[in-house]
């Protein structure tokens, strides 16, 4: 099947939402509200980044910290969009963000959902013009309805996500994600204001020629990772490290390859969260026929048990990630 849902490309978010939500007749739609404020969300921010550069032009004149506090700035402003976008919406009870400890509760116990979020993800590339994203998680809630949220509803295991996904804000803005049934990508058009349809049923190509980790801490990583490299040099492949997560696992599924973030000396669990930022990246690497492990099993698997928790992690391309599996299992 080349369409999704038997839907062809150019077709509008809001339309594969419906036919989605129609494949569940049970379904009152909530589920498809939850992906339009996302969508909605993830528009204002398009929105907000593409104007970034006059205020910071306005704003900073070269000076380090105010460019630090610029950065604040829009990750803060993604943070609050997002945050009410899904209030508005209602279907959502509580949101864990990166930009924030604690669970939020919304003003609605009653919602069925929750979301873990990092609402501009790869920060640190604000101010040079490079690639960001948003990367979003969510989960039916399993407390009661009508009572708050716990962490409990956070902490369910990536295997339970019901929705995952990221927005690109590259040269094109683009939506990406999966339901379960496969990952769908869409184009946001700005003269229409709408995403569209441009990438039905991604397949992550099974092997690839791209490594993308950050080699200024190689000499930090495992002896497993450190041998990995060596093998990506002798072989020839080509190294690419954008720096946010959302825009380097993008290409690598587009293209095949593979992203690394393993432990390092000074951060043993790496840098990447397990709720906002590996959980829904490893779903979407497993459903687009990619793979994403942390070196001692796969990243779904993880038993989390703090919000902001970390992990290893190794994803992309299948068989790229089992040449890093196979190092580790060696050295054991
Ligand atoms: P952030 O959520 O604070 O932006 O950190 C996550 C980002 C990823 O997008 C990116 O892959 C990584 O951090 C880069 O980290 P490093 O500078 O250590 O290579
Ligand atoms: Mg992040």
């Amino acid at each position: 099947e080349t369409a999704a849902l038997g839907l062809p490309i150019g077709t509008t978010l809001d339309r594969f939402i419906k036919r989605q939500q129609s494949q569940y007749p049970s379904a009152v739609g909530d589920f498809s509200q939850l992906l339009r404020d996302i969508a909605l969300a993830s528009k204002i921010v398009n929105r907000e980044i593409n104007r970034a550069g006059l205020s910071g032009l306005l704003g900073t004149a070269g000076s380090t910290n105010i460019q630090g506090e610029m950065q604040q700035k829009l990750d803060l402003s993604a943070h609050i969009r997002f945050l009410r976008a899904l209030n508005n919406g209602g279907e959502v009870a509580a949101i864990v963000s990166e930009e924030e400890p604690e669970i939020i509760h919304t003003d609605h116990p009653d919602g069925k959902y929750v979301v873990a979020l990092d609402p501009l993800d790869g920060s640190s590339n604000f101010d040079t013009n490079v690639s960001v994203g948003t990367i979003f998680s969510v989960y039916r809630r399993i407390t009661p309805i009508g009572t708050l949220p716990t962490e409990a509803d956070f902490l369910q295991g990536g295997r339970r996500q019901v929705a995952a996904g990221y927005v690109l804000y590259g040269p094109s803005t683009m939506l990406v994600f999966t339901t379960g049934n496969g990952v769908n990508g869409f184009t946001y058009d700005p003269s229409l204001g709408e995403f569209m349809l441009s990438h039905p049923q991604l397949q992550c190509p099974s092997d690839g020629t791209v490594y993308s980790c950050n080699d200024g801490y190689l000499a930090q990583y495992d002896e497993a990772v450190q041998q990995y490299i060596d093998q990506c040099r002798e072989r020839g492949y080509s190294a690419r490290y954008i720096g946010a997560f959302v825009a380097d696992f993008h290409r690598n599924l587009l293209k095949g390859g593979i992203y690394l973030y393993p432990g390092t000396l000074t951060q043993p669990a790496g840098k990447i969260r397990l709720l906002y930022e590996a959980f829904p990246m490893a779903w979407l690497a497993e459903q687009a026929n990619g793979r994403a492990e942390t070196g001692a099993g796969p990243v779904l698997n993880v038993r989390p048990d703090a919000l902001h928790g970390r992990t290893p992690i190794f994803a992309g391309s299948a068989q790229l990630v089992a040449d890093v599996v196979q190092l580790f299992t060696d050295s054991f």
